[in-house]
């Protein structure tokens, strides 16, 4: 078939790109080819085509749902009859395969050989375009084959939602376009090494079914497929005035316009959502409307952020145990500067820093080591919250000897001395008389405020302790000591969620003046309250202001001058820790559990650290939000807690709740910070068993009766051994034989750095043989059977175990000890 052909013509209907523009030069690297002996016409011009696909890269507003020359493997076209349209099996350069079809019956009448792809899904995309390469033989240059031989072919289409649905029957198949060359190769150009590859595009809408085949029909042309990519064009998410499009399929029809509303960026708000136009094309049209930054946000590169940084930091003073600081605003402050938080450390000591905050542009870092390098960032916080930190300044305390050889400093350090004496005594007094009449939160807290931190916990060196409202003569004053009074105009209440002791619980959305709005949780006190029950309604939120550690919950602020008497705290998206564990039963990782577990050991530390005992510390007590971050929630002013419904009247007249609350409390009211770790390991066995009621369905009495005799819950199903011992150590009869708040902590970080330590499981026999002996000797009465009683305590599957060691009946069971 060498140097055969009729003359290119026809036919075409291009769209977008496409037409016979493609005609390269024979590449040099495969001129090799042509001097080899060449089995037919087509093989040359495929061998440089294959060589072009590393140029034809799509454009990003189309998406490819086949493109030929990438699929590795088979294609899993058919062709029919069987000796019409054939693969070349070629590889290109690269070794990889060339799917490229050819067909070439120019002196055979009555031709009609079809070739059909595999299903191609839409992928939702209900017009897709189908972009063709290929090269066609010009007929005038075939001898004799003028009277057969055709410049065209047909390219059909069948919708189908099944990919095995391929049907063969030629009429199922609706026609998309006759396609003709632009440019048909002779003999002559292959002897020049010119390549005429065409490339024709159409597009197929509306489509309704999930995908379809193609077909492409030869009546006697000579044709070689080189290449054949469908696609659907979309818009591709943009950022434009400040507001995010998302990534979208154009319509069905090539002159819909789609509306598209935006979401503003970050730190942006709009009372009007952004809109744009996606055309058929793929292109946004027709902005309308924008986002602007919120206050103290300037727009950079499409997004708003805060105060840029403080670039320019000098050194002040520097002695041997202080380095004085002092830097100008940022250039651009995007609002007004409400403090500057300044962070050192001692070079190369990074884990162990300090922060200072001050409204100053200066300060005096104090306390430092002698002949050290010290390392300092600052930055700015606006009422949009913080910029980034500056960049690290370095700078090096004087040499002891410095001050101590100077004979000539000892007057003046005898005058500070005294000078100090004096002033501490004077700050003891203030301080004392400040409890007396009132605590001052104002008074307390300086302009600069320092705080220490190792690996990321706070030291307080005696910094601020919990102030009980009680000692208050008149509790609304403690109230607006520790909390912001909110106008109720700021507060939107959307739902209730939940029913507390003093009235509804809301969630709502909080709009402070210059702040961003913020999702909240809102507790309101019911109408026809006494003065008591606002006093204790009140009284969580003077204890909870005092707060703030992030595995505490966050007071907003209270509504006090008008009604409803409100609480605001931070919202937290999974409610209450118990019922969220219980409704994803299993769907977490041991890390997970750990991490939530740790949170909760933060949060509890912090309150012992401040002087605060908690007494209701259990599951239900604690929230959580949608990064399972564990805050310590329910602060009664009373804690008597008359609100928690486990809580039961002890003999003594005290409301207690008794599975979760160490025995000296039940028995004689010690409320300790060791109490509270009591009740840690209570809602660590809660976590780890997702949501199971500690002691199960036994009764009060009998869980006190237990635990005095010196039973303690066994260790939850998969539970790793390393957290059944720090329950078991939690639940020590000796209170200061327990774990400190602080130790645990160190404890769950040591196993979340260390992953393997929570490998190794309670083993389940020994879970079983604990249970033998702890549940045998307790409420067993109640139960008829030994699998009733293995049921109810979620056992149910040692039934038989317990058969086969001649445990049958509950008499058996209650014989057994834990020896
Ligand atoms: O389990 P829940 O959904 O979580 O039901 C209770 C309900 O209110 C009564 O206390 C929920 N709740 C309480 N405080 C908050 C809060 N700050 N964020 C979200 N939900 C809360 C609690």
């Amino acid at each position: 078939m060498r140097g055969s052909g009729p003359r290119g013509a026809g036919h075409r209907r291009t769209q977008g790109r496409g037409g016979g523009d493609d005609t390269p030069r024979v590449p040099a690297s495969l001129a090799g080819c042509y001097s080899a002996p060449l089995k037919g016409p087509l093989w040359t011009c495929l061998l440089l085509c294959a060589a072009l696909r590393t140029l034809l890269a799509s454009p990003s507003n189309e998406v490819n749902l086949l493109d030929s020359r990438t699929v590795m493997g088979d294609l899993g076209w058919i062709a029919f009859p069987k000796n019409g349209w054939e693969e070349i099996g070629e590889v290109d350069e690269n070794y990889a395969p060339i799917h490229t079809y050819q067909v070439c019956k120019v002196m055979e009448q009555n031709q009609n050989n079809w070739l059909l792809t595999s299903w191609i899904s839409n992928e939702g995309a209900s017009r897709i375009f189908i972009e063709l390469k290929f090269t066609l033989r010009d007929c005038n240059s075939l001898p004799g084959g003028l009277g057969t031989c055709k410049e065209t072919f047909n390219m059909y289409y069948f919708e189908s939602d099944d990919e095995n649905g391929r049907s063969i029957k030629e009429n199922q198949y609706i026609k998309i376009d006759t396609i003709a060359a632009d440019e048909s190769f002779t003999e002559l150009d292959l002897g020049d090494r010119v390549m005429k590859l065409n490339t024709e595009v159409r597009d197929v809408g509306p489509l309704s079914k999930k995908g379809f085949y193609l077909a492409f029909q030869d009546v006697g042309a000579c044709i070689a497929l080189v290449s054949v990519r469908v696609y659907y064009k979309k818009c591709p998410s943009v950022v434009r005035h400040l507001a995010i499009f998302p990534d979208t399929i154009t319509g069905a029809d090539s002159s819909q316009l789609l509306e598209v509303s935006g979401s503003c960026v970050n730190h942006s708000v709009t009372d009007d959502p952004p809109k744009m136009h996606c055309s058929a094309e793929g292109e946004w049209l027709v902005p309308i409307g924008k986002c602007m930054c919120k206050a103290g946000y300037e727009e950079k590169n499409g997004t708003c952020q805060a105060p840029s940084p403080v670039t320019n930091v000098k050194k002040g003073k520097i002695a041997k145990n202080s380095i004085s600081l002092s830097w100008q605003e940022p250039d651009r402050p995007n609002g007004i500067i409400l403090e500057y938080e300044i962070k050192y450390f001692e070079k190369d000591q990074e884990t162990s820093y300090t922060i200072i905050k001050s409204k100053e542009t200066s300060i005096t870092a104090e306390g430092l080591k002698p002949a050290s390098v010290y390392v300092f960032q600052i930055r700015a916080r606006t009422a949009a919250g913080y910029g980034v930190f500056s960049r690290r300044f370095e700078f090096e305390t004087t040499p002891v000897f410095a001050a101590s050889n100077d004979q000539s400093q000892i007057p003046i350090i005898a005058v500070s001395v005294t000078v100090g004496v004096i002033l501490l005594a004077v700050m003891i007094g203030f301080l004392l008389s400040g409890r007396r009449c009132g605590y001052s939160k104002a008074k307390q807290d300086p302009e600069e405020e320092k705080m220490h931190f190792h690996n990321g916990h706070i030291k307080l060196p005696g910094v601020r302790t919990y102030i009980d409202p009680h000692t208050y003569e008149d509790p609304n004053q403690a109230v607006h000591e520790f909390a912001k009074e909110i106008e109720a105009s700021c507060i939107t209440i959307e739902r209730v969620i939940g029913a507390g002791e003093f009235g509804e619980v809301c969630s709502g959305r909080l709009k402070l003046p210059g702040k961003r709005e913020l999702p909240v949780a809102i507790k309101t006190l019911k109408v026809g309250y006494t003065e008591k029950q606002r006093r204790d309604f009140l009284g969580e939120a003077s204890i909870m202001g005092q707060f703030d550690h992030p595995n505490i919950i966050h007071l907003e602020g209270v509504v006090t001058k008008s009604k409803p008497v409100m609480i605001v705290t931070e919202y937290m998206e999974n409610g209450s820790l118990d019922t969220f564990l219980k409704k994803n039963d299993g769907q977490f990782t041991v890390i997970q559990l750990v991490g939530m577990l740790r949170g909760i050991a933060a949060g509890m530390k912090y309150l012992s650290d401040m002087g605060y005992v908690h007494r209701d510390l259990a599951a239900r007590n604690i929230l959580i939000n949608s990064n399972l971050v564990c805050k310590v929630s329910d602060f009664g002013l009373s804690r008597v807690l008359e609100d928690d419904p486990e809580a039961a009247y002890t003999t003594r007249g005290g409301k207690i709740p008794i599975r979760w609350t160490a025995p000296e409390a039940i028995a004689f009211r010690k409320f300790t910070s060791s109490s509270d770790v009591w009740s840690y390991g209570i809602v660590m066995w809660e976590v780890v068993s997702y949501g199971e009621r500690p002691y199960w369905e036994m009764t009060n009495q009998d869980v006190i009766k237990a635990v005095e005799e010196g039973y303690r819950l066994p260790s939850p199903m998969d539970c790793p051994a390393a957290l059944y011992q720090l329950m078991l150590d939690c639940w020590q009869k000796d209170r200061n034989s327990r774990p400190k708040f602080d130790e645990i902590v160190n404890m769950l970080d040591k196993l979340i750095r260390n992953p393997s330590s929570l490998k190794t499981l309670v083993n389940a026999s020994s879970r079983v043989s604990t249970l033998l002996a702890e549940h045998g000797s307790l409420g067993s009465g109640a139960y008829r059977s030994v699998g009733e009683w293995l049921e109810a305590i979620k056992m149910g599957r040692y039934t038989e175990i317990f058969m086969e060691n001649g445990y049958s009946s509950m008499d058996a069971v209650a014989q057994v000890t834990l020896e």
